[in-house]
C-alpha cells in the first residue's frame, strides 16, 4: 500500500518513456526504469491533434499504480505508415535460403521498398540450415555485390543468432518479408520468454499462414525495441522515378558518373553510368511502375479530379468534392467502446502475459 503522500508526490512527477503498443485510446508505455505504465491522453494533445503511435518517446503524468496520462510526445527521428511505428533506425528484411526460395526480383522489389522507409536497411537471411555451406555462401557473393551483405541465420540451429542479437541492440527494428519466412520465429528465439504463434508452412504456396495481428514493439533483452509485422506477399511501389534511383544502392555509389540531376539512367547520352550490375534489369523494370505511378500522382493533382460526380435517382448528376479518405473516417462503434479491460485482454491473448506481469 502507497501512503497517501507517496501518491500526491507521484501525481505530479514526469517520466519518459516509449510507447510499445497502442489500441484504441489507450498507450502501453515502456518507462526508461523498465516499469511499464497503461496510458490515456491528455485532453490538451487531443484537442491540438497530437497523434501517439508505437514508438513514440513521450512525457507521462499522473502516473499512479500502473496508471499514467501521456502529456507530451517528442518530435520523430522517422515515421513509418504501414504498420504506423515512429523512431525507426532499421528496417531488418528477412527471407529465407529455402522454403520459400529466394526469388530475386521479389527480394529487390522488398528491398526498394524497405529503402523508401528511409532508415538503414539490414538483410538477414534465414533458415540456413536448409541449404550446404557452398550454396550459402553463392548467396553471401551475390547480395554483397547489390549493396546488402546479409546475415545469414537459423532459428532451428542457432547459428547467426549472437550476430543478430549484436546488430539489434539498442536500436528500433522493423521486421519485414514474405509470410513463412520466418520473422515471429526470430522474434521468438531473440526474446526466449515471449511466445508468439509459429505457424507451420502450409498451403500450396509452402508459406506459412497470415499469423502476426497486432502491432507491437518487443523489448529485446540486451536493449532495444522490435515490431514484427504481417507478412505481405507484393510490396507495391510508391515511388517517382528519382527517388527510385536513389534506392539502389549499385547507382548511388557512382552517380558521380552522371551529369544529369534528373536522369533515368536509361540511354540517355550523356549519362556515363556503368550498367552491368545484376539488378540493372530489376532498375528498368521497376522504372516503369515508377513511371506509372508518377503519372497517376500527376492526374490526381488535377483540379478536375477534385470532384466526383454524384448520381441520384431521377435528377441530373451533381459534383461533390472527394472526401480525404482518412480526415473522414469515423471511428467504428467496436473502436469507440472499447474500454481498458480490452485492451489488456487483447495484449495478454498477444503477448501470453498476465496480470502478474503487468504488475512487475
Ligand atoms: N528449417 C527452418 N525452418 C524455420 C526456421 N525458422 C522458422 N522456420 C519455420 O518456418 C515456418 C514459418 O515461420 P514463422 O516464424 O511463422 O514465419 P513468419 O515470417 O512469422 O510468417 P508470417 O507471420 O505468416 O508472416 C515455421 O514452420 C517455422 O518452424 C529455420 O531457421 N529453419
Ligand atoms: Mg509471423
Ligand atoms: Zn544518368
Amino acid at each position: 500500500m502507497l501512503c497517501k503522500s507517496a501518491v500526491l508526490s507521484s501525481l505530479n512527477d514526469l517520466v519518459t518513456g516509449t510507447v510499445v503498443a497502442v489500441q484504441a485510446n489507450f498507450y502501453m508505455v515502456q518507462l526508461t526504469t523498465g516499469r511499464r505504465l497503461l496510458c490515456t491522453k491528455r485532453e490538451k494533445l487531443k484537442k491540438i491533434g497530437t497523434t501517439v503511435i508505437a514508438g513514440d518517446a513521450v512525457t507521462v503524468s499522473d502516473w499512479q499504480g500502473e496508471r499514467g496520462a501521456i502529456v507530451s510526445v517528442a518530435n520523430r527521428r522517422s515515421e513509418l505508415d504501414r504498420p504506423p511505428i515512429a523512431n525507426v533506425d532499421a528496417v531488418l528484411l528477412v527471407f529465407a535460403l529455402a522454403e520459400p526460395e529466394i526469388e530475386p526480383l521479389t527480394l529487390s522489389k522488398f528491398l526498394v521498398k524497405a529503402e523508401g522507409v528511409g532508415v538503414n536497411v539490414q538483410l538477414c537471411l534465414n533458415k540456413s540450415d536448409l541449404i550446404s555451406v557452398a550454396e550459402q555462401q553463392v548467396w553471401v557473393d551475390r547480395l554483397a555485390a547489390w549493396g546488402y551483405p546479409p546475415l545469414l541465420v537459423s532459428t532451428h540451429t542457432n547459428d547467426g543468432m549472437e550476430m543478430l542479437r549484436q546488430q539489434l541492440q539498442n536500436q528500433i527494428t522493423v521486421l519485414a518479408g514474405h509470410s513463412g519466412v520466418g520473422k515471429s520465429s526470430l522474434i521468438a528465439a531473440l526474446i526466449p520468454d515471449l511466445h508468439l504463434r509459429v505457424a507451420a508452412v502450409s498451403g500450396k504456396l509452402n508459406r506459412g499462414r497470415h499469423t502476426t495481428r497486432h502491432v507491437e514493439l518487443f523489448e529485446l533483452p540486451n536493449g532495444g525495441l522490435i515490431a514484427d509485422t504481417p507478412g505481405f506477399n507484393q510490396p507495391d511501389l510508391t515511388c517517382t522515378p528519382i527517388e527510385l534511383a536513389s534506392y539502389f544502392p549499385e547507382l548511388r555509389n557512382q552517380h558521380v558518373n552522371c551529369q544529369f540531376s534528373d536522369c533515368r539512367h536509361e540511354d540517355e547520352p550523356g549519362c556515363g553510368l556503368d550498367r552491368t550490375w545484376e539488378r540493372y534489369e530489376h532498375y528498368r523494370n521497376f522504372l516503369l511502375i515508377a513511371q506509372q505511378w508518377e503519372q497517376q500522382q500527376a492526374q490526381q493533382r488535377q483540379p478536375e479530379n477534385q470532384w466526383k460526380q454524384r448520381h441520384q435517382s431521377g435528377t441530373a448528376a451533381t459534383l461533390e468534392p472527394r472526401l480525404a479518405a482518412k480526415q473522414f473516417r469515423r471511428p467504428s462503434r467496436r473502436s469507440q467502446n472499447q474500454d481498458l479491460t480490452e485492451f489488456t485482454s487483447s495484449l495478454n491473448d498477444d503477448l501470453d502475459i498476465n496480470d502478474q506481469d503487468l504488475e512487475d
